[in-house]
């Protein structure tokens, strides 16, 4: 079963070495019913042999036909040959917390696969308190592993050093794509605990480094090793067009307004912002200035933070994770050095962690699917039913941040969809963690705003013209016809825009 390792092996501990195999014989020690705590964080640091060849192995078993399913956790999202392979090979019984693979989407809403959507902070508590059941493997990609047989984390953190700690058995993928210069990059803070032992985080400021730049495990659980040299697989973003060009307009419009108004330093405080082409453009749009000296305490680190940091505006990013289309991953990869200082990636724990999210005051910015003209928002079902993605970390700083800001185009599917409805069909972030809506129409400051201000301001500056004059009209319907008059509903009338939609395939009356 053993293999043998070449001279330039990432595998530096001799003892370890013993462990590698190859990638079908390491598959077969993940038995039907298990559950796997994978590493991977939105398409970055994730197994991509191990998975494959389990996928290989579980298509065979139900052509023979035997059950066979696994229990999936990551970071959040990872690839297509990890989720996409184990999905489509129906080997996944259940999958917690964040993914966005199209396939693994399909059999969620068609009711195949469970799914536990999750706040990305809570994963390693709750697994840690006991909530979430045993676990029985972590599947694990490392950059590299030292002499002292630590583990030099890859492009993302996630939930691995729980994973590590927790799991009864670990196989390593030792990818020898990921560049060696990672070593260092890396915070992985071990001083968590549980009630009522828990203490303090020391992190005070963004760039402040408070662990250890590998993991430590226990190696006699190490049961396999797998030499694999495959890049990360994230799509290219799409150039921003018009409309994230006016939303990222609008945002930085409204920084520069708080700073004017002293309630914003000239540098800002630390941003975090969210996944997809609009977050990106804001990063874009931030790059032109003019704020300078700024810093990041987000979890995923994409194009336009990079970019960010390049021209200097940006001082330093923490993150858990580098989420980067081929082309930037390349460009890091090339200019590692220059930025290994200046890139800090932690546990999905500590970078998404309530208390220190209040405590540097982040700015957060996120997407959302709708919201609500009382500035409820839905960032995770279509139509109140069908999962898009998953909270992720929305939550995690939406109801933390100093100011909590959420993006959308104003419309969806072609103008079919208002992003802006009477009653958001699912709710994923209360009213009173939304400060700001913004749109290529325009921007909400809910700040201080009661439901009914609210309800005027959103529906005057977010909503797209052709749906203003029918939300204005039932909100004026509800002004007199509702039951209370703190936030003026029809309740039969508010989902009828999802039903109509469902039927008719337009919102549009
Ligand atoms: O679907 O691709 O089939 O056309 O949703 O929408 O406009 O491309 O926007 O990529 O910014 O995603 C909320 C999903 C927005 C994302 C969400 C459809 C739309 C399209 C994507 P198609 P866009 P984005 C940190 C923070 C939760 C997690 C999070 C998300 C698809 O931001 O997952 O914030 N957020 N994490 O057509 C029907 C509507 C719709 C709609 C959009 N009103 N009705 N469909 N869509 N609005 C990162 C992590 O936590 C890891």
């Amino acid at each position: 079963m053993e293999i043998a390792v070449a001279d330039n092996s990432r595998i530096h501990q001799a003892k370890l070495r013993s462990k590698v195999m190859s990638v079908d014989a390491a598959a077969a020690l993940i038995p039907s019913g298990s559950t796997v705590g994978m590493s991977g964080f939105t398409g970055s640091g994730y197994p991509k042999a191990v998975p494959l060849a389990l996928a290989a192995r579980i298509e065979a078993e139900h052509a023979a036909g035997r059950p066979f399913g696994i229990r999936v956790w990551t970071g959040a999202s990872t690839g297509p040959e990890l989720d996409g392979a184990l999905a489509k090979a129906d080997g996944i019984e259940f999958r917690l917390p964040y993914n966005s693979d199209p396939i693994a989407r399909e059999k969620i809403n068609r009711g195949e696969m469970e799914y536990f959507d999750m706040h990305l902070s809570q994963v390693a508590p709750m697994a840690w308190q006991g909530f979430l059941g045993p676990l029985d493997t972590a599947l694990i990609e490392v950059t590299g592993i030292r002499e002292d047989g630590a583990l030099i984390p890859s492009s993302s953190v996630g939930n691995n050093k729980t994973w590590l700690d927790r799991a009864d058995r670990i196989i390593l993928e030792v990818n020898s794509w990921q560049n060696p210069a990672l070593e260092g990059m890396h915070d992985l803070y071990y001083g968590t605990a549980l009630p009522p032992n828990r203490v303090p985080i020391p992190l005070v400021r963004p760039d402040d480094r408070i662990g250890d730049t590998c993991f430590r495990v226990d190696p006699d659980k190490i049961v396999a090793i797998v030499e694999t040299d495959s890049p990360d697989r994230n799509q290219p973003f799409t150039p921003p067009d018009a409309v994230a060009r006016s939303i990222a307009g609008h945002v930085i419009e409204f920084f520069r307004h708080e700073v004017a108004k002293g309630r914003l330093p000239a540098s800002l405080l630390p941003i975090q912002s969210g996944v997809g082409n609009i977050a990106n453009a804001v990063l874009t749009g931030l790059a032109e200035g003019p704020f300078d000296g700024m810093t990041a305490y987000t979890e995923v680190l994409q194009d336009g933070m990079l970019d960010l940091l390049r021209a200097g505006r940006l001082r330093m990013a923490s993150a858990t994770s580098l989420s980067l289309s081929p082309d930037a991953a390349a460009e890091l990869n090339a200019e590692m050095d220059a930025f290994r200082d200046r890139i800090i990636l932690r546990p999905q724990e500590i970078s998404n962690h309530p208390e220190l999210i209040r405590r540097l005051g982040v700015l957060s910015m996120n997407g959302l699917i709708e919201a609500d003209i009382y500035g409820n928002v839905n960032s995770t079902h279509v139509m109140g039913s069908r999962i898009q993605n998953g909270i992720g970390g929305s939550g995690d700083f939406a109801r933390n941040a100093y100011i909590s800001i959420f993006t959308t185009p104003s419309t969806a599917k072609g103008g079919k969809i208002s992003a802006i409805v009477p009653q958001v069909s699912h709710v994923d972030h209360i009213t009173q963690d939304v400060q700001v809506i913004v749109t290529e129409q325009g921007l909400a400051d809910l700040r201080g705003l009661s439901p009914k201000q609210r309800a005027e301001v959103i529906i005057e500056n977010c909503a797209h013209p052709d749906y203003k004059p029918t939300l204005a009209d039932y909100y004026r319907r509800a002004r007199q016809g509702s039951y209370g008059q703190q936030s003026p509903s029809l309740l039969a009338e508010a989902l009828s825009w999802h039903q109509r939609y469902i039927e008719t395939g337009s919102m549009k009356p």
